[in-house]
């Protein structure tokens, strides 16, 4: 029988087949689902996103990493039961208007789902008032805002102020990172937080939902 260890391991190493079979293994072994998620799936991303901050992994690896822990959630996640499948907190994210780059967004995207928050991805070249639309549909804990450009960074203000004009502001926390974002700029807008690699934004997520 496969063990937790084997499905960490194999998920740092971007194994997909592999994560899908010990998965598979623990699952009819009679493993708890909540178990292999957590200790094992979302274990193993954990490791990877402590080590793409410290420079030891970087980016198509966490790519693959992620493609790997997917491969087992699609196994296990149809076996929670119902009290079980309470995520960590929900977020929207999405690239602002004007803005096409999505590499990095998918990225943050990818390990806060690593981390078992539900990610409702909107996209690139996001309005604001589509930002707003998604909050009023999806009522998540915390809304993301990326951008690449320093041309496209007014539209993060813009964002943030289309939330508060909706009335909406108070109900989320809201995170901004980009290449060219900082954390005196989320401050300037108005964000509740910046975060400069999918990891911290993780980190972060969690310490706004505690
Ligand atoms: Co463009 N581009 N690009 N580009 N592009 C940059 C950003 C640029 C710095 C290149 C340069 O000139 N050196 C420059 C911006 C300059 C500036 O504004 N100061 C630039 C430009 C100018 C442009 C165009 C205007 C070029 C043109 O057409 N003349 C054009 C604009 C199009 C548009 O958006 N309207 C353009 C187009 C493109 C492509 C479409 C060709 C492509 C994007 C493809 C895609 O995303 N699907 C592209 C790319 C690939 C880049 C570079 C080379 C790489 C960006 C990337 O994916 N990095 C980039 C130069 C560079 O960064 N070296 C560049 C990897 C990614 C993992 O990192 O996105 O920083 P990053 O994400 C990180 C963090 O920033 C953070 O976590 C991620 C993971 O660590 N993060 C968040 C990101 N979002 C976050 C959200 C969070 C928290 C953290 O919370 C919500």
């Amino acid at each position: 029988m496969s063990e937790i260890k084997e499905v960490i391991e194999a998920v740092i190493a971007g194994e997909v087949e592999k994560v899908a079979e010990l998965t598979q293994e623990l699952v009819d072994a009679g493993e708890k689902p909540q178990e292999i998620i957590s200790q094992g799936l979302v274990g193993g991303m954990d490791v990877v996103g402590k080590r793409f901050k410290a420079n030891e992994m970087f980016v198509p690896e966490v790519l693959i990493a992620a493609k790997a822990m997917h491969s087992g959630m699609d196994i296990v996640k149809p076996l929670l039961t119902d009290g079980e499948s309470s995520s960590a907190g929900t977020i929207v994210i999405g690239t602002v208007e004007g803005d096409l780059h999505d590499i990095g967004k998918n990225l943050v995207a990818m390990m806060l789902e690593g981390a078992g928050f539900e990610v409702i991805d909107i996209g690139i070249d996001i309005p604001a008032a589509e930002f707003v639309e998604a909050v009023k549909e999806n009522q998540p804990d915390i809304v993301g805002i990326s951008a690449l450009l320093t041309t496209t960074m007014p539209a993060m203000e813009e964002t943030v102020q289309a939330l508060e004009e909706a009335g909406v502001r108070e109900q989320v926390k809201i995170m901004v990172g980009g290449a060219p974002v900082s954390k005196d700029f989320a401050d300037e807008i108005g964000a509740d937080g910046y975060a400069p690699d999918g990891s911290t934004a993780t980190d972060l997520a969690r310490e706004f939902i505690a």
